[in-house]
């Protein structure tokens, strides 16, 4: 398992951390998404042999969280 911190401003409330569980809940790979309100950084942990990088930010971005740099 590898780990990736993404900066998800639009990400601020209890519900969006929700939401972001969410979203990966079923995505094959992903073991958790864990937002951090205070840094505004989704934290996910995920196996890089099963999901690449780019299908982690889309499926951020399809939540309505598109990860900035
Ligand atoms: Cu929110």
């Amino acid at each position: 398992m590898e780990t990736i911190a993404l900066r998800t401003p639009s990400a601020s409330c209890g519900g969006c951390k929700a939401n972001i569980a969410e979203a990966f809940e079923h995505v094959d790979g992903v073991e958790s998404a864990v937002l951090n309100l205070d840094t505004k950084q989704t934290t996910v942990t995920y196996d890089p042999t099963v999901i690449a990088v780019d299908a982690i930010t889309e499926t951020l971005t399809e939540a309505g969280y598109a990860p900035s740099a």
